[in-house]
Order: structure tokens, then C-alpha cells, then sequence
């Protein structure tokens, strides 16, 4: 072995955090990037169990390979922190969740890192892009989604998950752009607000499978920082099942690594988010699936310069 770093790759410990790294990999004070497990749970509104999903991909994480060989290194180096203190603020009173997490995504940009939000239902996005967009007003929020969520409340709740990115377009001073990618299901409502609001730029799923829509044509809404949203469901239910609501005619895990790869070449995200995993129990596909891709993620944003 070469050294330090390459037996870890090879041989893993094990330890209780996203991808099992040992202390001097997961120091909360010094890493590059925190991930903050946020197994909030209210307002879903079909299968049940996203709480469960930030385990599940904590769980998986252990078996992704540290070295991404498709990227040709490792990002472990810059330390990937795992923070569990928002479990306590996950018991359903959304405004007490935003508090709790804006609060730690805001410190955690301040020294230089990269919040990594996982979820729970997607209105734990609110948080972290709020506090982005108080660092970087020239914020564009690109989303990877199923559902456009842009209702203006569900089942009576304005923190529904139906709802994230309406909320996120309300914040003062908002985003610049909400790019929307992937969309293929919503009320009539929610596409009128799309074609009405001029910040909202949505890419269907079916435009983008059709070859209307290129990613050239999608990153050229792209304005400023990033920040990214990944709703699981955004992605085809054939690689990625395990969510509340699965749509067919999604994503593919190609497509996406394509996509967030040239949006990372463009503009790095000063933090992201991956939510609505559900996990199914005895089919790891989309545990495993959502760990990978925040490593990818990782991956791609250590290897940007700063
Ligand atoms: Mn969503």
C-alpha cells in the first residue's frame, strides 16, 4: 500500500457515519464537506417512511468505493463529516427544523464547507437554500425532481413537500432562477405558475427524453452560484423505486451523472441536498443508488477549484 489513503480505499473501517470513515476523515470542524441527516416526516402523502431515508443511505454509503474511478480520485481526502444534530428538530414542527438548519448550513458555508442536506421529505430544502441565498444572493436553485412542488399548500400544510419550492421562490430577496429538471407530474395550478413566474425555467422529463431539450439548453438558465436540490424521484423509478410517489418516465442514472457533471463544470453548488428516499426494505437499489450520488456530487465539487 502506498499509503494511508489507499489501504482506507481498499479496506475500509467501520465506523458510524457516511461512508464509514475513520476520525481523521470526519472531523466536523475541519471537513470540506457536512452531511446533515434530516429525517423529517409530515406532510407525505402517499408511501410513508422517508424518515427512514438518511439511515438507509448512511447504511449504504459503507459500501461505496471511496475511490469514485470514474472521476479518477477519491474525495474523502478533503473530509466528508457526517452531523446528526438535526434529528433532534425532526418531530414535525417544520419551523422549528428551519431554525435548527439554516442556522448550521449558514456556519457551515461561513468556514468554506459544503452543507450536504439528506432527507426526509423535500421541505427540509427550504432551510438550506435560504441560508445559501443569504450568502450568495445571486443564487440559482436548479431542482431534480418528479413534481414540480410549487403548490401553494397540501392537505392544508404551507411546509408540505408539495410545496418546497414555492416556498423557496418566496424568500426575499429569492433566487434568481429556479430551474426545474425532470417534471412529469403536477396540478394545472402549478403549471401556470410556471408559465407566470419568469424566474421558473422547467424542463419536462418528456422534453428532455424527446432530445427538445439539451442540457446546454437547461444549463443556460443557469445564473451565479448553484444551489442543488435532488428529489430522488426525479430520477426513473426503474433504477431509483424506492420512493413515496414513483413516476414513471424519470430520469436515468446516466442522464443525471451527465447533467450534474457539466452543471458542476459550470458552477459549483454551495450546497446540496438529496430527499425523498423511502426506503424499501430488502431492495437496497435506491439506498445505494442516492449514497453513490452524493459521493459523485462530492466528488465533483472537491475537484473544482475553490
Ligand atoms: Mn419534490
Amino acid at each position: 500500500m502506498e499509503n494511508k489513503l489507499d489501504q482506507l480505499e481498499c479496506d475500509p473501517g467501520e465506523f458510524d457515519n457516511f461512508l464509514s470513515l475513520p476520525p481523521e476523515y470526519s472531523d466536523s470542524q475541519i471537513s470540506e464537506f457536512v452531511v446533515f441527516t434530516a429525517p423529517f416526516e409530515k406532510t407525505t402523502s402517499y408511501r410513508k417512511g422517508t424518515a427512514l431515508g438518511p439511515e438507509a443511505i448512511i447504511e449504504a454509503s459503507r459500501q461505496v468505493e471511496l475511490f469514485d474511478f470514474e472521476l479518477g480520485r477519491s474525495a474523502v481526502q478533503k473530509g466528508i463529516a457526517t452531523d446528526r444534530s438535526l434529528d433532534a428538530f425532526c418531530d414535525g414542527d417544520y419551523e422549528k427544523f428551519d431554525v435548527a438548519a439554516r442556522a448550521v448550513a449558514a456556519t457551515t458555508m461561513r468556514r468554506g464547507a459544503t452543507p450536504v442536506f439528506i432527507g426526509g421529505e423535500h421541505s427540509i430544502s427550504l432551510a438550506p437554500a435560504a441560508a445559501a441565498l443569504e450568502l450568495y444572493p445571486d443564487l440559482t436553485v436548479v431542482q431534480i425532481d418528479a413534481h414540480a412542488d410549487l403548490r401553494d399548500s397540501y392537505d392544508g400544510d404551507k411546509y408540505s413537500h408539495a410545496s418546497a419550492m414555492r416556498r423557496v421562490l418566496e424568500i426575499e430577496p429569492g433566487p434568481s432562477n429556479l430551474v426545474q429538471v425532470g417534471i412529469r407530474s403536477g396540478c394545472a395550478e402549478e403549471f401556470r405558475t410556471a408559465e407566470s413566474e419568469p424566474r421558473i425555467r422547467m424542463f419536462t422529463a418528456a422534453a428532455i427524453h424527446s432530445g427538445r431539450v439539451s442540457i446546454d439548453d437547461i444549463l443556460d438558465s443557469v445564473k451565479g452560484r448553484v444551489y442543488l436540490t435532488i428529489d430522488l424521484d426525479g430520477i426513473d423509478p426503474a433504477e431509483a423505486p424506492a420512493v413515496g410517489t414513483p413516476e414513471p418516465g424519470g430520469l436515468s442514472w446516466r442522464w443525471t451523472l451527465e447533467f450534474i457533471e457539466r452543471l458542476c463544470a459550470l458552477s459549483k453548488p454551495v450546497a446540496f441536498d438529496l430527499v425523498e428516499l423511502c426506503p424499501i426494505p430488502g431492495d437496497f437499489r435506491s439506498d445505494f443508488l442516492s449514497a453513490k450520488l452524493i459521493y459523485r456530487i462530492i466528488g465533483l465539487i472537491a475537484g473544482q477549484a475553490k
